[in-house]
């Protein structure tokens, strides 16, 4: 069946044979076809429809995801295995659309395909960049940003006629809509809406990065912004996201209109949810276009006010978006009597200088006109959820509790199980069936074979084979030699302070100096590092250079290079992701407890049978509970002594540097000869001063008892049958952390679709 169709397609495209194809070939014939079967399955329709507004949407490659969502995928291996090629070959044709910048843009795309697999109506709306985050490269141990281009004259993008005129102070933008169709797993589909500006012109770019930003009808979705930012690049931010908010609403009046809806009942039918704050305009715009079909301003606001929810996903203060109101002025001065109005409203109601929009500095705080002007305030995982309403945003939960509630995240297991771990899904499915597919907390059968060996034994030998595909992909992709006996520790995730990349390889240099003094560990480990700096962060780039650094001393060592090596992968991206997850032994998850909302890399390494090195932080807390503390490797302080720390500022990172020696040590080596030798001591002086000086995330506080851990955790690997346990343990209480759950828990609470 497939075959044929495949066949005439290639006929009909190349005048060849299927055998002769190349890569690239069978891969645009497989799109041709894949979106074709896909359209025949029809769209998710109903009385009241969600609206994802994202600025990210991390969806990554789709062919395998789609095929396997179609139910395609298996035919589609051996038809292709026919024509001399394996489904890997071919999918490394497909270019990644890296359109986020981790976990925010990441969710947004699993919570699409949750969405589209309960059959619930529900599209995403957001903006086609044409480049997506940087391409990273390493060069003189440093990292270097290249352009992301993702899009080709064919692609999962269907261009539609859909225009709309985006007004601006000082012009008007005609935007195109383009469309991607949202497979769900045995389902009908959705929509993913990506708007656009003709006259984007990608002959703007300079060199790298880098490009003029002042002409805003050329740039405005060329680039996904990284995720900091300069003080230029604010305004076009703005562009960007008044650009995405405005076509969202025109675009779901549209959709309004062509129902019949009354626009004075838009808050039955429809439903906005605003992933994180770079959509928050959507309220003011939403309230300007109701007025102009004649909807006067207190009902308008009224309306939007039950149609908008609103996702938290941080309680970094630097993070939470507070506009200077001269910049919104300068861009959308049309919303700034409305925004003043809602602003006016609170000042009305509450004294309170913390809950106000318009603060004393005339900034514009987007997180507050969500809050006042939605229905719901979300955290994404249980402990966030408690600081938001006890401290971060305890103001506002004082006079809002009814809106307060917790949604803790998921990960789509058709994404991060069916398509990265063939071997792990299949012996699962041999074992208890498919229903885990769509019923995920199924997986829990899996626990009758907790005293198995032969399952047991199974496990670690799906493990190994995963070890060793990732050992072949990185010496093809990265020219990286791996050894698959040793234990992979894997860290993969925006580099952040928060996260802690620094205390990992502070590890590995206490490592290293045990090695040389002979103290070496019980098994060889492989520490395998992912992670993109933003452009501007000078200490995540810093961080960056000292772990490349490490690596090349090590590399150089056979001595040390027996027992412990140390990689960092280029480009970490969602390709990489699904080959490393699997492979893993030890997730590393050891933010400053009270940091990371939720993480959702913890989820998807314990689906895969990978143990968690941990604090208690975001969703580790959740999966501490639901393994048990057999099953988890926990370490570090809580986040109730962290909270207290910032209260006293009583934290100072240099009395424990100066109190233990094994600490000063790690510390002293980052400036010490061999590592001079190799890096720019511009950065490892400035990095090393940062940890002394001032560890705003309390490295040197947690790294004593994170360097026991981890060495408790090696020595326990030793014991491959009570590894394999708690391997067990851990994919079969995964089964809470699909986003199906989550989109179900959304759908219950917040959406009430269907
Ligand atoms: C800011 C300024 C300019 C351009 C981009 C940004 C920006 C973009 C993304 C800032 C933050 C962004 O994302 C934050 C994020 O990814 N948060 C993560 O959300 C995940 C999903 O809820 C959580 O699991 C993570 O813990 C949280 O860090």
């Amino acid at each position: 069946m497939i075959e044929k169709q495949l066949r005439d397609i290639i006929t009909r495209r190349y005048h060849k044979k299927a055998e002769e194809c190349s890569r690239e070939e069978l891969y645009y014939s497989l799109l041709e076809l894949t979106k074709e079967i896909t359209k025949e399955r029809g769209y998710n329709e109903g009385e009241r429809k969600l609206y994802y507004i994202s600025a990210e949407f991390l969806i990554g490659k789709l062919l395998s995801n789609n095929l396997i969502n179609l139910g395609l995928f298996e035919e589609v291996e051996e038809v292709l295995v026919k024509f001399g090629k394996t489904i890997e070959e071919v999918e490394a044709a497909e270019p990644e659309p890296s359109l986020g910048n981790g976990g925010l843009g990441r969710l947004a795309a699993c919570f699409l395909d949750s969405i589209a697999t309960l059959s619930l109506p529900g599209d995403g709306i957001g903006l086609n960049y044409h480049y997506g985050l940087f391409r990273q490269i390493f060069e003189k141990h440093k990292q270097k940003e290249l352009i992301n281009p993702w899009i080709e004259p064919e692609s999962w993008l269907n261009q539609t006629d859909i225009h709309f005129d985006i007004p601006f102070k000082n012009f008007t933008l005609k935007s195109r809509l383009y469309d991607i169709d949202v497979t769900g797993y045995e389902s009908k589909n959705n929509k993913l809406h990506l708007f656009d500006v003709e006259t984007v012109d990608e002959k703007l770019v300079e060199e790298g990065i880098h490009f003029d930003k002042s002409q805003v009808e050329k740039n405005l979705t060329l680039f996904l912004y990284p995720d900091d930012s300069d003080k230029e690049g604010n305004l076009l931010r703005i562009y960007q996201q008044y650009f995405m908010v405005s076509n969202g609403a025109q675009l779901i009046l549209k959709e309004c209109k062509e129902k019949g809806y009354d626009l004075h009942k838009l808050d039955q039918h429809v439903v906005i949810q605003i992933n994180d704050t770079h959509p928050t305009l959507v309220i003011p715009e939403l309230i300007r276009l109701l007025m102009l079909k004649g909807i006067r301003m207190d009902e308008a606001i009224g309306i939007v006010s039950r149609t908008c929810a609103y996702t938290n996903h941080t309680i970094l203060s630097e993070a939470l978006e507070k506009w200077p109101f001269e910049y919104l002025d300068e861009v959308v001065p049309h919303l700034m009597p409305i925004i003043c109005e809602l602003d006016t409203r609170v000042k009305e109601e509450y004294a309170d200088q913390k809950v106000q929009i318009i603060d004393g500095e005339r900034r514009v705080h987007m997180a507050h006109i969500d809050i006042h002007y939605g229905f719901s305030v979300n955290g994404v995982a249980a402990l966030h959820t408690e600081i938001l309403e006890q401290s971060e945003l305890k103001h506002f939960y004082d006079i809002y509790p009814e809106k307060f509630n917790n949604k803790t995240n998921g990960i789509t297991f058709r994404r991060w199980l069916l398509e990265a771990n063939h071997p792990l899904a299949d012996y699962i499915a041999s074992l208890i069936g498919n229903g885990f597919k769509k019923d995920e907390e199924e997986l829990e059968q899996l626990l009758q074979y907790r005293d198995v060996s032969q399952v047991k034994e199974r496990l670690l030998a799906i493990k190994k084979e995963n070890k060793l595909a990732l050992k072949r992909y990185l010496a093809e992709t990265e020219n990286i030699e791996i050894d698959e006996n040793s234990i992979f520790d894997i860290q993969i995730k925006r580099l952040h302070e928060y996260k802690r990349q620094q205390m990992n390889a502070l590890y590995v240099i206490h490592k290293y100096l045990e090695i040389k003094k002979g103290r070496v560990p019980s098994t060889p480990v492989t520490l395998i590092f992912g992670a993109k700096a933003a452009p501007a962060y000078e200490t995540a780039k810093d961080i960056i250079h000292l772990i490349l650094c490490l690596q090349e001393l090590i590399q150089d060592d056979p001595q040390v290079r027996r027992h412990m090596n140390l990689v960092m992968v280029q480009n970490y991206n969602v390709t990489k992701a699904t080959k490393l997850i699997p492979a893993c032994d030890i997730s590393e998850q050891i933010s400053l407890a009270s940091k990371e909302a939720s993480g959702t890399s913890n989820m998807k390494f314990m689906l895969n049978g990978a143990v968690t090195l941990g604090t208690m932080d975001g969703a580790n807390v959740e999966i501490h509970d639901l393994v048990g503390d057999e099953n988890i490797y926990i370490f570090g302080v809580g986040s109730k002594e962290v909270i207290e720390h910032y209260a006293k500022e009583d934290y100072v990172s240099k009395d424990y540097y100066e109190k233990d020696p094994e600490i000063k040590e790690a510390v002293d080596f980052i400036t010490g000869p061999e590592l001079m030798k190799i890096g720019d001591p511009e950065n490892l002086n400035r990095l090393q001063k940062e940890l002394i000086g001032k560890d705003w995330f309390m490295t040197l506080l947690d790294l004593k008892d994170y360097i026991r851990t981890k060495d408790r955790m090696i020595k326990d690997y030793e014991d491959r049958e009570g590894w394999s346990e708690k391997m067990l343990v851990n994919i079969a209480k995964a089964g809470y952390f699909s986003s199906d759950r989550t989109i179900e828990q959304y759908n219950e609470d917040i959406w009430r679709l269907k």
